[in-house]
């Protein structure tokens, strides 16, 4: 996986956030729920042709916000780092945008919901910084751990596109970017 770290300058991180309050106001944020049936402490939303879902039923993408609403178009902004970094022929299908409050956590998973794994995923951290994880291609054995800063990009291809990572915490007060404490993350993924 390639690390940029600090990639978007703080000027392009406002603007990103901008186009974000848009998305949310059109496409509320909601909290996922786990094969448990139990929410997750992030709560997500979507933009793009699809948006990731979750419930009792599954983990998969589906067409429509949880309201019936189509979900908002990708923002500009997310699209010109895919262009630039992603070294990919094809536009991102689904942005999921995913908020974190100073106690929310994403447990270690893999992301496989998507058809082409040749296809990359680029991920946008914006606000507070967050301790994420990654592992390995099965389960368990050792892991490494990278704090995500505001502005950094990261983009999972080739070998490192189905390895184990999570995000063990948020550092709040870390960033001044949002209004209040916590850490946006956008993955932008091609779906089909
Ligand atoms: C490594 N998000 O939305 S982004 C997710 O910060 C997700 O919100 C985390 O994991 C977050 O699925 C981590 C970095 C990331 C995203 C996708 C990956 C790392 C990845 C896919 C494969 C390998
Ligand atoms: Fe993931």
């Amino acid at each position: 996986m390639r690390l940029h770290a600090g990639w978007i300058s703080p000027e392009d991180q406002r603007a990103l956030v901008s186009g974000l309050r848009s998305v949310i106001a059109a496409a509320p944020l909601f909290a996922p729920l786990t094969g448990w049936g139990k929410p997750m402490s992030v709560r997500m939303t979507s933009a793009g042709r699809f948006g990731w879902y979750s419930d009792r039923k599954g983990y998969r993408y589906i067409d429509r916000h949880p309201s019936g609403s189509a979900w908002p178009p990708i923002p500009d902004r997310a699209l010109e780092v895919w262009r630039a970094l992603a070294g990919s022929a094809r536009d991102p299908e689904c942005c999921l945008i995913n908020w974190y409050g100073p106690e929310a956590r994403m447990g270690l998973h893999q992301d496989r919901d998507e058809a082409d794994f040749t296809e990359p995923v680029l991920s946008i951290s914006l606000g507070d910084d967050g301790l994420f994880r990654v592992g390995n291609i099965d389960r368990g054995g050792p892991s490494e751990s990278v704090w995500l800063r505001s502005g950094d990009v990261l983009v999972m291809e080739g070998a490192s596109r189905l390895l184990h990572h999570g995000i063990d915490r948020i550092a709040a007060g870390t960033s001044t970017l949002l209004e209040r404490p916590g850490r946006i993350n956008l993955t932008l993924r091609v779906v089909t």
